[in-house]
Protein backbone atom coordinates (compact mmCIF):
# COMPACT_ATOMS: atom_id res chain seq x y z
CA UNK A 1 0.00 0.00 0.00
CA UNK A 2 2.83 2.04 0.80
CA UNK A 3 5.55 1.50 -1.32
CA UNK A 4 2.34 1.48 -4.17
CA UNK A 5 1.89 5.30 -3.35
CA UNK A 6 5.63 6.01 -2.81
CA UNK A 7 5.46 4.85 -6.96
CA UNK A 8 2.73 6.55 -8.13
CA UNK A 9 4.32 10.06 -6.58
CA UNK A 10 7.88 9.75 -8.04
CA UNK A 11 6.10 8.45 -11.34
CA UNK A 12 4.20 11.97 -11.10
CA UNK A 13 7.21 13.98 -10.91
CA UNK A 14 8.71 12.12 -13.17
CA UNK A 15 6.36 12.88 -16.15
CA UNK A 16 6.42 16.41 -14.68
CA UNK A 17 10.02 17.14 -15.77
CA UNK A 18 11.27 16.81 -19.05
CA UNK A 19 15.04 17.91 -18.35
CA UNK A 20 15.34 16.47 -14.55
CA UNK A 21 16.28 12.85 -14.12
CA UNK A 22 14.41 10.91 -11.87
CA UNK A 23 15.63 9.65 -8.56
CA UNK A 24 18.05 6.80 -8.91
CA UNK A 25 16.27 4.86 -6.40
CA UNK A 26 14.11 2.38 -7.49
CA UNK A 27 10.18 2.80 -5.80
CA UNK A 28 9.04 -0.33 -6.10
CA UNK A 29 9.96 -4.24 -4.35
CA UNK A 30 12.38 -6.19 -7.16
CA UNK A 31 9.65 -8.22 -8.92
CA UNK A 32 6.49 -5.95 -8.82
CA UNK A 33 4.89 -4.20 -11.69
CA UNK A 34 4.67 -0.83 -10.88
CA UNK A 35 1.10 1.17 -11.72
CA UNK A 36 1.29 3.29 -15.22
CA UNK A 37 4.38 3.01 -15.93
CA UNK A 38 6.67 2.53 -13.42
CA UNK A 39 9.76 0.07 -13.38
CA UNK A 40 8.18 -3.29 -14.53
CA UNK A 41 9.62 -6.43 -14.95
CA UNK A 42 12.06 -6.61 -18.48
CA UNK A 43 11.60 -9.92 -19.02
CA UNK A 44 7.48 -9.24 -20.13
CA UNK A 45 8.74 -5.76 -21.91
CA UNK A 46 8.82 -6.44 -25.82
CA UNK A 47 10.06 -3.85 -26.92
CA UNK A 48 13.82 -4.32 -25.52
CA UNK A 49 16.52 -5.63 -27.55
CA UNK A 50 18.94 -8.28 -25.93
CA UNK A 51 22.53 -7.21 -25.92
CA UNK A 52 25.09 -9.40 -27.30
CA UNK A 53 28.35 -8.24 -28.43
CA UNK A 54 28.15 -6.98 -31.84
CA UNK A 55 24.53 -5.92 -31.65
CA UNK A 56 23.82 -3.64 -34.74
CA UNK A 57 21.07 -1.65 -36.31
CA UNK A 58 21.36 0.08 -39.53
CA UNK A 59 19.83 3.40 -40.73
CA UNK A 60 19.44 4.25 -44.78
CA UNK A 61 22.91 4.88 -45.30
CA UNK A 62 24.98 3.66 -41.99
CA UNK A 63 25.05 1.12 -39.44
CA UNK A 64 25.92 1.42 -36.13
CA UNK A 65 27.27 -2.02 -33.99
CA UNK A 66 27.89 -2.46 -30.59
CA UNK A 67 31.20 -3.73 -30.03
CA UNK A 68 31.45 -3.60 -26.52
CA UNK A 69 29.62 -2.57 -23.56
CA UNK A 70 31.38 -1.96 -20.03
CA UNK A 71 29.12 -3.58 -17.70
CA UNK A 72 27.85 -6.14 -20.42
CA UNK A 73 24.69 -6.16 -20.59
CA UNK A 74 24.29 -2.36 -19.66
CA UNK A 75 22.68 -1.78 -16.37
CA UNK A 76 21.14 1.06 -14.19
CA UNK A 77 23.81 3.24 -13.38
CA UNK A 78 27.15 4.23 -15.24
CA UNK A 79 27.84 2.38 -18.21
CA UNK A 80 30.11 2.90 -21.24
CA UNK A 81 30.17 1.85 -25.14
CA UNK A 82 32.51 1.31 -27.71
CA UNK A 83 30.69 1.04 -31.56
CA UNK A 84 32.10 0.77 -35.19
CA UNK A 85 29.93 2.67 -37.74
CA UNK A 86 29.84 1.11 -40.98
CA UNK A 87 28.16 2.38 -44.20
CA UNK A 88 26.23 0.93 -46.52
CA UNK A 89 28.89 -1.30 -47.93
CA UNK A 90 29.79 -2.72 -44.38
CA UNK A 91 33.02 -0.32 -44.59
CA UNK A 92 33.90 1.16 -40.94
CA UNK A 93 33.74 5.11 -41.29
CA UNK A 94 35.77 7.25 -39.38
CA UNK A 95 35.78 11.02 -38.98
CA UNK A 96 31.86 10.90 -38.98
CA UNK A 97 30.23 13.32 -35.83
CA UNK A 98 27.92 11.23 -33.40
CA UNK A 99 25.50 11.89 -30.77
CA UNK A 100 24.26 10.16 -28.14
CA UNK A 101 20.90 10.58 -26.54
CA UNK A 102 19.29 7.98 -24.00
CA UNK A 103 15.44 8.04 -22.85
CA UNK A 104 12.83 6.62 -21.54
CA UNK A 105 9.95 6.76 -23.87
CA UNK A 106 7.23 5.74 -20.75
CA UNK A 107 8.30 8.32 -18.38
CA UNK A 108 9.40 10.89 -21.13
CA UNK A 109 12.39 11.93 -19.52
CA UNK A 110 16.62 11.73 -20.47
CA UNK A 111 19.19 11.59 -18.64
CA UNK A 112 20.92 14.84 -16.84
CA UNK A 113 24.23 13.18 -17.34
CA UNK A 114 25.93 14.40 -20.88
CA UNK A 115 27.79 11.56 -22.67
CA UNK A 116 31.64 12.04 -23.60
CA UNK A 117 31.99 10.88 -27.28
CA UNK A 118 35.82 9.87 -28.63
CA UNK A 119 36.58 8.94 -31.94
CA UNK A 120 38.94 6.32 -31.82
CA UNK A 121 40.70 7.39 -35.09
CA UNK A 122 40.66 4.02 -37.01
CA UNK A 123 38.76 0.98 -37.76
CA UNK A 124 35.40 3.14 -37.71
CA UNK A 125 35.10 3.02 -33.83
CA UNK A 126 34.16 5.20 -31.09
CA UNK A 127 33.57 5.43 -27.09
CA UNK A 128 31.10 6.59 -25.34
CA UNK A 129 31.55 7.24 -21.95
CA UNK A 130 29.63 8.93 -18.99
CA UNK A 131 26.20 6.83 -19.88
CA UNK A 132 24.35 7.79 -16.48
CA UNK A 133 21.15 5.46 -16.75
CA UNK A 134 19.26 5.92 -13.59
CA UNK A 135 16.29 4.39 -13.63
CA UNK A 136 15.13 1.13 -13.91
CA UNK A 137 13.04 -0.03 -17.23
CA UNK A 138 13.01 0.63 -21.07
CA UNK A 139 16.32 3.12 -22.39
CA UNK A 140 15.88 3.85 -25.87
CA UNK A 141 19.46 4.63 -27.20
CA UNK A 142 19.71 6.81 -29.87
CA UNK A 143 22.77 7.73 -32.16
CA UNK A 144 22.47 10.64 -34.57
CA UNK A 145 25.52 9.71 -37.16
CA UNK A 146 26.78 12.40 -39.49
CA UNK A 147 28.78 10.70 -42.32
CA UNK A 148 31.80 12.54 -43.64
CA UNK A 149 29.96 14.86 -46.43
CA UNK A 150 26.38 13.86 -45.32
CA UNK A 151 23.94 16.91 -45.15
CA UNK A 152 22.13 15.39 -42.44
CA UNK A 153 22.36 12.87 -39.25
CA UNK A 154 20.83 9.53 -40.13
CA UNK A 155 19.35 8.26 -36.10
CA UNK A 156 20.22 4.63 -35.35
CA UNK A 157 18.62 3.45 -32.07
CA UNK A 158 18.99 0.32 -29.37
CA UNK A 159 16.24 -0.33 -26.54
CA UNK A 160 17.50 -1.69 -23.49
CA UNK A 161 15.38 -2.63 -20.38
CA UNK A 162 17.18 -2.34 -17.33
CA UNK A 163 16.35 -3.94 -13.60
CA UNK A 164 16.40 -1.88 -10.75
CU1 LIG B 1 12.17 7.40 -15.60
Amino acid sequence: MISRLVASTLFAACVSSVTVACSSSDPAPSGSSGPGGGPTACESDTRKDVYVAGLSRAATDVTVKLVDAKPAPLVKGSNELMVQVLDAGGKPVDGATLTFTPFMPDHGHGSSAKPEITPMGSDGKYQIKNIWLPMAGLWKLTFGVTTPGAAAPQDVSFSFCLDG
